[in-house]
């Protein structure tokens, strides 16, 4: 993990509207100032943001199609003509398949599901499983979560004599297909109100609309419809909160029959009240099935309501889902060996290919390799010369206008800004490395630290229980709407010491009188860097540390750095660069070290301390005026010193990275 940049809101704190929405909401300073950085920053935004109550929820006939849809079923179910939903094999589509069946068999439907196989048939409406649906004496399918641009494969449909309606929240196409109905937010002529439901929250729309009311279905189905949305990663904003803060609930109280079973496997029902954990430990299983076998195991898990049937899918998907993790920690292994091996100090982007890596995981292994060493990544799986993608890229490089310069040796692509996916000719990986690397290098000279966004700034004496109670009322957190992160700046470090073996952090620290817990997971390596008697700025999010049957509040870490209040620790002066210049000039050879070993190995030589940060600032400075070239791979740097013209006066202060820095110090005070 690199250095981060921590970005404050933008916003001028504005005294008068904080206290205002303290007093209206009954909110703590810290929560007001959340909400209104969060751009809810009217009484009446801030009451729409906080009022999740299901009777909020927007009427499903505001979307385009929806009468139709609705009536195309009515009408098959009064015939008795036999239904089949067509869904997708990641969560959203898995859930929004079983509610689509669950709800049409309670109307006495004959209804059946359709899910394509990842490895086999791929992503989307194709026209065997057409053909094998209408061998199936089905008249009408109904797509989920999908479907949006089959047009031909809905064309085809028609020819062997099947009806179909299109239910999905993908992105729309010129032309739509041709279907019974096509409802979907993002049509361009829909008038609905809210465009961000998941595929699963289009589907629940149109069974609001068979059933004429949101409440009795959400009373049946909610856990299932949330458990989609926050796997999904939509925005847990407008009617989203209302569902997912609604089926969070039921998940805990009475859940579904098969998600039940899953749950019990995977902890105890209190502790369930989160988003966070929904997708880190129910939604993994769910997807395991669609990743390594078939995910109709996962449909049939969210339709039986058979007890023991329930608990023999769940424990198949735990097993799945066990093989996925070890099939995954493999992968992340050797990338990350290729990556330690192949001095990728100077890559902006990383490609890593190999043989037999299973192409339905390299994307999470991608995400995490971009993380770790703070690059754009691309893995690669290679069966039989030919080749499955899937990329993830840092901010600052889009990933698909990267790809798109490559678009003649790609086989097909798609994706965002992030993370993009596609098929590549095994001969043409060595060109792709090339040739992204090339236009990544125009797009920065180095990779920029990750970000920190800050939502908002907190004092030691807000730091209590009550303000921790009150930021929930914020709840669900997710994609859009994610934990808040809070700064308390000006800290004193009074004790510092690992856990866990070295793993992680605990810090004990103080401001004006106050004493303040918090808890650093997974930054073990703090404890070399920092010492009591630091001035220090914290930022992370709050929670309760149960302890011996007391409650205290603690700051979970996201990121700590020296305090702003003498910039002499983090600005380098003449004299530092000078010696660490000359530092780095004695050594007889490239550096390749830890920037905070390599800082202590400095301060030491030096008699003198040099912190990380400072160090990283001057390395880039020298960077910037090209007397060394610098490369950075994670929390590692190298460093090779370039042959300069002697007596060359060189003006450091020209520098990007010295204005930067320099700037950014202005801010903060
Ligand atoms: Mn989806």
């Amino acid at each position: 993990m690199a250095a981060k940049e921590w970005i404050f809101p933008d916003r001028k704190e504005d005294t008068e509207l904080i206290g205002k929405f303290c007093a209206r909401f009954d909110l703590p300073v810290p929560v007001a100032r959340v909400m209104i950085n969060r751009g809810f920053d009217t009484v009446e935004k801030a009451e729409n943001y906080l009022n999740k109550s299901i009777d909020c929820l927007h009427d499903p006939l505001g979307m385009a199609d929806m009468e139709k849809a609705a009536g195309r079923i009515r009408r098959a179910v009064e015939s008795g003509e036999k239904i089949t939903v067509y869904g997708d094999y990641d969560v959203d589509g898995i859930t929004a398949t079983a509610l689509m069946v669950r709800y049409l068999r309670s109307l006495g439907a004959d209804a059946d599901a359709y899910i394509p196989n990842r490895q086999s048939e791929g992503y989307g409406v194709n026209r065997s499983a057409l053909e094998a649906i209408a061998g199936r004496g089905t008249a009408l399918v109904v797509t989920v979560d999908t479907g949006i641009t089959a047009a031909p494969e809905v064309e085809y449909a028609g020819e062997l004599g099947l009806d179909v309606i299109i239910t999905d929240h993908h992105e729309c196409k010129e032309t739509l297909p041709a279907a019974a109905a096509v409802v979907n937010p993002k049509r361009a002529d829909c008038p609905y109100p809210f465009k961000e439901l998941a595929g699963v929250g289009v589907a629940f729309k149109l069974v609001c609309a068979l059933e004429g009311g949101s409440r009795s279905v959400l009373e049946r189905y909610g856990d299932i419809v949330a458990l989609g949305t926050i796997a999904d990663v939509v925005s847990l904003t407008d009617e989203n909160r209302a569902i997912v803060e609604y089926g969070i609930n039921k998940m805990c109280s009475d859940p579904n029959p098969g998600l039940g079973a899953v749950m019990d496997i995977v902890g105890p029902g209190s502790k369930w009240n989160s988003s966070a954990v929904v997708s880190y430990s129910v939604a993994p299983r769910l997807n395991a099935a669609g990743r390594m076998s078939s995910a109709m195991k996962a449909v049939d898990l969210l339709l039986t309501e058979d007890h023991e049937e329930a608990v023999r899918l769940a424990k198949e998907l735990d097993e799945e889902n066990n093989l996925r993790r070890q099939v995954e920690s493999v992968i992340f292994a050797e990338a990350s060996e290729m990556v330690r091996s192949r001095d990728c100090f100077g890559k902006k982007v990383l490609v890593l290919a190999k043989k037999g890596w299973h192409h339905g995981i390299i994307g999470v292994v991608a995400s995490r390799i971009c993380d770790k060493f703070n690059k754009s990544c691309i893995l690669i799986s290679v069966e039989n010369g030919r080749c499955k993608s899937s990329g993830r890229s840092v901010e600052g490089l889009n990933l698909f206008e990267a790809l798109s310069s490559c678009g003649d040796i790609l086989e097909k692509f798609g994706g965002h800004a992030y993370a993009a996916g596609f098929s590549i000719l095994e001969e043409n990986i060595p060109e792709l490395d090339r040739r992204l690397n090339e236009y990544a290098d125009k797009i920065f000279r180095r990779e920029p630290a990750p970000r920190l966004y800050i939502d908002a700034r907190i004092e030691a004496e807000d730091l209590n229980l009550d303000t921790v109670r009150k930021t929930r009322l914020l709840c669900p957190y997710g994609a859009g709407n994610k934990t808040p992160v809070f700064a308390l700046t000006e800290v004193r470090i009074d004790d510092l010491r690992t856990l866990s073996e070295g793993r992680h952090c605990r810090l004990m620290c103080e401001k004006n009188g106050v004493r303040i817990e918090a808890i650093a997971f997974g930054m073990g390596h703090l404890a070399g860097e920092y010492s009591a008697g630091d001035f220090v700025d914290l930022a992370g999010e709050m929670n309760i540390n149960y302890y011996n049957g007391t409650e205290r509040v603690q700051l979970v870490l996201s990121d700590i750095r020296l305090s702003r209040q003498w910039p002499a620790d983090i600005l380098p002066s003449r004299q530092d660069f000078a010696d660490i210049y000359r530092y780095i000039k004695r050594q007889s050879r490239p550096i390749r070290d830890d920037a905070a070993r390599l800082a202590s190995r400095i301060s030491y030589t030096l008699r003198r301390r040099i912190k990380r940060e400072k160090l990283l600032g001057a390395l880039a400075v020298f960077d910037d005026v090209g007397i060394i070239r610098l490369g950075l791979l994670g929390d590692m740097v190298k460093i090779e010193l370039l042959p300069g013209e002697a007596g060359k006066k060189v003006n450091l202060d020209s520098s990007p990275e010295y204005i930067r820095i320099k700037k950014g110090l202005e801010n903060s005070v």
